[in-house]
């Protein structure tokens, strides 16, 4: 969800319905403070405020800084470590612009969007991108005089799901409204999201999502070390600036300078 959609608010009413039924809770977010509206360690302990009090619920302190990718792995990492720790339910939080979504999808069984309602225009604003990897898009804050209004976002974002090619998985994306401030409409959300999971796993689309996420964090862990390697290589700093020149005047070919420089970095290593 976008900043202001609720995540906070909504985190501390949904976990704290889980950890009444025994759940162990571990909360991560996944967007390098620096482009988060206030996301310090404080703010958000004192948005979850119930849930930082809860002694089955982890809430994992907002990354500081770092690049999206290396926050993305360590997310990743965190998620594996809380498993072993004994969480049953883990969240990954993340603020619904720029592309960290991709990498939170390669980590999660389940994405939910969070939405407000809008001026009736609230489809524009969205990515079409994001919309489709979501498995369930919720209405927040869907109290008061703001009823009428989520309900009618909720018919639009369920139009627009029509339109949509099927999911991999088969599985039809839900439209739910509710509110975390009020504690309106948790429930539902839960059980559907329960209704995914035996979905999901009788299909047998749970566990081959999971595997191919594991082979994904493999090869995009050799990618990043490969990468590191190659541009921190001695022969590379060096060579760069003249290959590039090169390019840049015409005199050799992007491709060529790709070239040269790999042969550079691949004779650098023997
Ligand atoms: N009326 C109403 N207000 C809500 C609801 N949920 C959250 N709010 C309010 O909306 C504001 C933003 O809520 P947060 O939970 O901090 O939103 P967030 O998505 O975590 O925001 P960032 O951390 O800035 O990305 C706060 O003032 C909340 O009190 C709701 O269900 N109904
Ligand atoms: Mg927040």
């Amino acid at each position: 969800g976008v900043p202001g959609a609720g995540k906070s608010t909504s985190i501390d009413t949904f976990g704290m319905h889980l950890v009444k039924q025994g759940r162990r809770l571990a909360v991560l977010a996944i967007d390098p403070s620096s482009e988060r509206s206030g996301g310090s360690i404080l703010g958000d302990k004192t948005r979850m405020e119930q849930l930082s009090r809860e002694k089955n619920a982890f809430i994992r302190p907002s990354p500081s800084a770092g690049s999206l990718g290396g926050v993305a792995r360590k997310t990743r990492e965190t998620i594996v470590l809380c498993e072993a720790a004994g969480f049953d339910t883990i969240f990954v939080e993340t603020v619904g612009v720029g592309q960290s979504e991709t990498a939170v999808h390669s980590m999660v069984d389940f994405f939910l969007l969070i939405q407000l309602a809008g001026t009736g225009d609230e489809l524009q604003g969205i990515k079409r991108g994001i919309m489709e990897m979501a498995d369930a898009i919720v209405i927040n804050k869907a109290d008061g005089d703001n009823i009428d209004k989520a309900n009618l976002a909720a018919t639009h974002f369920r139009n627009a799901l029509h339109l949509f090619p099927p999911t991999e998985s088969g599985w039809r994306p839900k439209v739910l409204t509710y509110s975390g401030f009020y504690g309106l409409g948790i429930k539902e959300i839960w059980d559907m999201v329960d209704e995914y999971r035996h979905f999901a796993t009788d299909s047998g689309y749970f566990e081959e999502k999971r595997q191919r996420q594991t082979k994904w964090w493999m090869y995009e862990s050799i990618n990043e070390a490969l990468k590191n390697s190659f541009y921190q290589s001695e022969a590379i700093r060096s060579l760069r600036p003249e290959v590039e020149s090169d390019i840049l005047s015409d005199r050799l070919s992007s491709f060529v300078g790709a070239q040269r420089l790999l042969d550079a970095y691949f004779k650098s290593l023997k």
